[in-house]
C-alpha cells in the first residue's frame, strides 16, 4: 500500500491529524494507496513555509529560477515512464497517452515557463509633454494557492505551478485527491532539481477541508483553480469578499461543426479524438457534434464504425484506446445521463453500457457512447457529462448551426470543419468560446491565451496571460 505525504517546506511528511483517505485504482476498483487527509493546520503549515522562502525567492535571478525550472523539465522526461505509469495507473488513462501527452507535457509546462520568464517585460510611457515617463514593475504577488483536478493531473497541475514560481510566487498547491500520485512523485525531483525549500509545498486532501483552508487563507493572495463550474462558484463566493485574484477555469460542453466541404477523412479521425479522448475527461472535448446535413447520413455510418473497433481495455496495455473512467462516483453519474438521454428522447446509436473486463469486473469501464439527439436543449446538449459520451445532431445552414452552438451556459472552446475560409472567419468571430480550432482540435501553442467565458471560467492561462496573472502590476512615474 503505497503512503502518500504532503511535501512542506522541502520534507515530505504526513498530516498532522494522522487521518488518511483510501486512494482507489480506477482499473480494478481496489484501493492501493491512501492520501493525508490535510487539515487547516497542515495548510497553515505550507503557509509558513511559503511566506518564509518567499523575500529570497522573489529576489532570486531570472537565471537563476529559470535554470530550475528547466532542469525540473528535464528531471521530468528522464522520469518519463515511472510517472506515466503512476499516472495510467492512478488516472485510469490508457498509458499510452500518459506517455505520450501527460507528462511530455508537464515537463513542456516547467521548460516553457523557465524561458518564459527570461523574456517576460514590462512597459514603459512617456508622457509627452509633461515631463514624466511612467514604467511598469511586475512584481510577484506573494503566496499564491494552485489547486487542480483529476482528468489530466500533472499536466494541470503543473500547468499553474511552473508560471506561479517561475514569475517569483511561493506556493501552497493541491492536487485532486481522487489522483494524488504524480504531484506526490514530483516532490523528489523538485529537490533534485535544487528548488529551494518553501517555495512549492504540496498539500493533499479532500476540496472541503484542505481545498477550502488554502481559499479561505486571508494571506493567500491569488487562487488558480481548474474543476468543476459549481466548485469554481463557490471559490468565487469566498475568495471576492477578500479581493483575492482569481483564475478559473471551469467546464466546457464544446461544440464540433462539421461542414459538407471539409477533408472527410482528416475530420472524422481527428472527431473520433475529440469525443473520447482520456474517456472523454477533457474539458475540451467536442462533446456535441453538429453534422451539415448533406453528409449526416454518412457521417453516423462512418463515425459509428469508427468508434466500435475503438478498443476498450486496461490502462496499462499498450493496444488499449479506452481505459477506465476516473471513479465510480463519476462512472455512476457519466451513466445517469445516459439513462437521462433515453428518458429525453434520444437514440443511443452505439455504446452505452458498462463493461466488464475479465480479471478487471471491479474496474470503472464504460462503453463510447454516441447518442442522436433531437434538439440542443435537451440535457446531454446543455451539461457536462465529462465522459465517453457525445451526441449527434444535423444542421442545415451555418446560422442555424451558430444558434445552437452558442446556446449553452458554457464558453470553453470550438471546433469547425471547412474548407471555406470566409465562414471560417465569420464563424470564429461569433462562436461564444475563448478558444475556436479550425481543422484541427487541441493543438495547443502554449504562448496563446487558455481560457473560457460564460461559465467556463474568468481569466486566461498560458504564456505571458499566466505570467501577468502571477503577477502584481505597478505603474511608477517620474518627473524630470
Ligand atoms: O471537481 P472539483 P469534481 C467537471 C466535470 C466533473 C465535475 C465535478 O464535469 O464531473 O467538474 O468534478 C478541489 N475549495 N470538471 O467534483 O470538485 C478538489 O479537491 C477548494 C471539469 O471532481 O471541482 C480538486 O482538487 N478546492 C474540470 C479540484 O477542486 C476545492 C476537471 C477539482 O475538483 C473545493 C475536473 C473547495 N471548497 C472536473 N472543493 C476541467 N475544467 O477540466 C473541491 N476542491
Amino acid at each position: 500500500m503505497i503512503k502518500i505525504q504532503n511535501f512542506i517546506n522541502g520534507k515530505f511528511e504526513n498530516p498532522i491529524s494522522d487521518e488518511w483517505i483510501d486512494n482507489y485504482c480506477p482499473s480494478d476498483g481496489e484501493v492501493y494507496g491512501q492520501i493525508p487527509n490535510s487539515s487547516k493546520q497542515d495548510v497553515e503549515n505550507a503557509y509558513n513555509a511559503a511566506i518564509e522562502a518567499f523575500p529570497s525567492w522573489s529576489k532570486s535571478t531570472l537565471e537563476a529560477r529559470s535554470r530550475i525550472l528547466i532542469k525540473i523539465s528535464e528531471l521530468l522526461e528522464t522520469n518519463l515512464l515511472r510517472f506515466a505509469e503512476a499516472e495510467s495507473k492512478n488516472n485510469g488513462k490508457p498509458i499510452s497517452l500518459a506517455k505520450a501527452i501527460d507528462i511530455p507535457r508537464a515537463a513542456s509546462n516547467f521548460r516553457f515557463f523557465g524561458n518564459a520568464i527570461t523574456q517576460f517585460a514590462s512597459e514603459s510611457h512617456e508622457s509627452i509633454g509633461q515631463n514624466a515617463i511612467n514604467y511598469t514593475l511586475r512584481q510577484p504577488i506573494g503566496v499564491v494557492g494552485c489547486i487542480s483536478p483529476w482528468n489530466l493531473p500533472l499536466y494541470l497541475f503543473t500547468w499553474k505551478i511552473a508560471p506561479a514560481i517561475a514569475a517569483g510566487n511561493c506556493v501552497v498547491a493541491k492536487p485532486s485527491e481522487v489522483t494524488p500520485m504524480t504531484a506526490y512523485l514530483l516532490g523528489d525531483i523538485l529537490k533534485e532539481a535544487g528548488l529551494p525549500k518553501g517555495v512549492l509545498n504540496i498539500v493533499h486532501g479532500l476540496g472541503s477541508t484542505a481545498g477550502q483552508a488554502i481559499i479561505e487563507h486571508p494571506n493567500i493572495k491569488a487562487i488558480s483553480f481548474t474543476g468543476g463550474t459549481s466548485t469554481g462558484a463557490h471559490i468565487a463566493k469566498v475568495a471576492a469578499p477578500m479581493f483575492k485574484k482569481l483564475s478559473l477555469e471551469l467546464g466546457g460542453k464544446n461544440p464540433n461543426i462539421i461542414f459538407a466541404d471539409c477533408d472527410y477523412d482528416d475530420m472524422l479521425e481527428t472527431t473520433v479524438r475529440s469525443s473520447f479522448a482520456n474517456q472523454g475527461q477533457i474539458c475540451l472535448c467536442g462533446s456535441r457534434i453538429f453534422v451539415e446535413a448533406s453528409i449526416y447520413e454518412r457521417f453516423k455510418i462512418d463515425f459509428i464504425g469508427k468508434v466500435k473497433q475503438l478498443k476498450i481495455g486496461h490502462p496499462s496495455e499498450s493496444s488499449t484506446d479506452i481505459g477506465a473512467l476516473v471513479s465510480k462516483p463519476h462512472l455512476e453519474k457519466v451513466l445517469s445521463y445516459i439513462d437521462i438521454a433515453k428518458d429525453e428522447g434520444g437514440k443511443i446509436l452505439c455504446g452505452g453500457n458498462r463493461v466488464t473486463l475479465k480479471d478487471y469486473e471491479n474496474g470503472y469501464y464504460l462503453e463510447p457512447t454516441v447518442i442522436e439527439v433531437k434538439t440542443n436543449d435537451c440535457s446531454v446538449n446543455q451539461e457536462e457529462i465529462f465522459g465517453p459520451v457525445v451526441t449527434i445532431m444535423p444542421f442545415e445552414t451555418e446560422d442555424d448551426v451558430l444558434e445552437m452552438a452558442n446556446k449553452v451556459k458554457y464558453g470553453l472552446s470550438a471546433t469547425i470543419w471547412t474548407n471555406n475560409l470566409k465562414r471560417t472567419m465569420r464563424m470564429s468571430n461569433k462562436l461564444q468560446a475563448g478558444i475556436v480550432w479550425i481543422n484541427t482540435w487541441m493543438l495547443r501553442d502554449l504562448r496563446t491565451p487558455f481560457g473560457g467565458i460564460k461559465v467556463s471560467g474568468v481569466g486566461r492561462e498560458g504564456g505571458f496571460e499566466a505570467l501577468r496573472f502571477f503577477t502584481e502590476s505597478k505603474n511608477v512615474c517620474i518627473k524630470y
